[in-house]
């Protein structure tokens, strides 16, 4: 297969949409693997995650993106820029991504601005169908939001959980990538290294076994990570937390609650990277990281100045 012909297609598709529309579900069942945190918890995903997606004749880069949501803190201003930058400088395809069971259409009055006004197309992907009782309500949701987004082409409706839709609208996203040599060497699926995901599916962990504000005070970096043969696979992870008072429930009783975590994030490296990693857990206090700009460089969350 060459990649320079003009028969070759290739691009960026960025999934766009509220907090806990079902991007990163979707980003997965369109990858077909666990590469992107999903919980029930809202502001899950922090960053721009990439799955490169290819076919005898088209490699599309799926961009999957925080939740767009008014920033409150400086943590919250780098995760809307990655909206920000996916949706209107990197994208040749726009999905917005609308949970159909809970859409609160106001809720999304900026989101709709911002992509009323690119220049690509816009497809727009119902979720969590699966949810909706009355299928008459999908139509007229459908038509109340092409009322503010008259650039929506096409409409789709998906139950990623279930798969349902999800190579329809696959293939109808390869047919739309411009015409382009492929933007990754094939056979690239990701374009992070791996300390990325173990520090991502920590942090996936800690939202699932935690409540309240826990999730969002934290953040992991990996400290240390090596490669041997057998049992000498290493991760150190510091879990970094705003508050002293919140160490004690990172840790729980007797180490109950961390222990925990670790078993299950140990359990979901494992099953993504195809290797035993042991991994070691340790809780430091970074007071008020989120809107710490030194720290949120650190943790990769803002650009170096090149
Ligand atoms: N029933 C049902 N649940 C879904 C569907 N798609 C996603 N979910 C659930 O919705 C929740 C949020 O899904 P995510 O994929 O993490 O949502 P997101 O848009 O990536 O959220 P953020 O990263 O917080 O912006 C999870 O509990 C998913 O299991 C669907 O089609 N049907
Ligand atoms: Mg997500």
């Amino acid at each position: 297969m060459t990649t320079q012909t003009e028969n070759f297609h290739s691009g960026f598709a960025v999934l766009s949409g509220l907090p806990n529309a079902g991007k990163s579900t979707l980003l997965n069942a369109l990858a077909g693997g666990l590469l992107s945190a999903v919980t029930d918890k809202p502001q899950t995903t922090r960053q721009n995650i990439l799955a490169i997606i290819e076919g005898d004749n088209f490699q599309v880069i799926f961009v999957d993106t925080p939740g767009f949501l008014r920033p409150r803190y400086k943590l919250q201003q780098t995760m809307a820029a990655c909206v920000d930058r996916a949706v209107s400088e990197d994208a040749d395809l726009v999905l917005l991504l609308v949970d159909a069971a809970n859409p609160d259409l106001p809720a999304h009055q900026v989101l709709f601005e911002k992509i009323s006004k690119v220049f690509c197309p816009v497809y727009l992907v119902l979720t969590k169908t699966d949810l909706v009782k009355d299928s008459a309500a999908v139509t007229v949701l459908e038509e109340e939001i092409k009322k503010s987004l008259p650039n929506i082409s096409k409409v789709f409706t998906v139950c990623a959980p279930k798969s349902e839709g999800v190579e329809q609208l696959k293939s109808a996203v390869a047919q739309a990538m411009p015409v382009s040599p492929a933007y990754f060497p094939l056979g690239q699926w990701t374009d992070r290294w791996e300390r990325f995901y173990a520090a991502e599916f920590i942090r996936e962990q800690i939202f699932k076994l935690y409540k309240k504000e826990i999730p969002y005070s934290t953040q992991v970096e990996i400290e240390k990570f090596t490669e041997d043969l057998g049992d000498k696979n290493f991760i150190r992870a510091v879990i970094h937390v705003e508050r002293e008072s919140q160490k004690p429930i990172i840790i729980g009783k007797g180490g109950a609650a961390i222990a925990e975590l670790r078993k299950k994030a140990q359990k979901r490296i494992a099953e993504f990277l195809g290797r035993q990693y042991r991994l070691e857990l340790q809780v430091v206090v970074s007071p008020d990281w989120r809107n710490d700009s030194k720290l949120l460089e650190k943790f990769g969350y803002i650009e170096r100045d090149k």
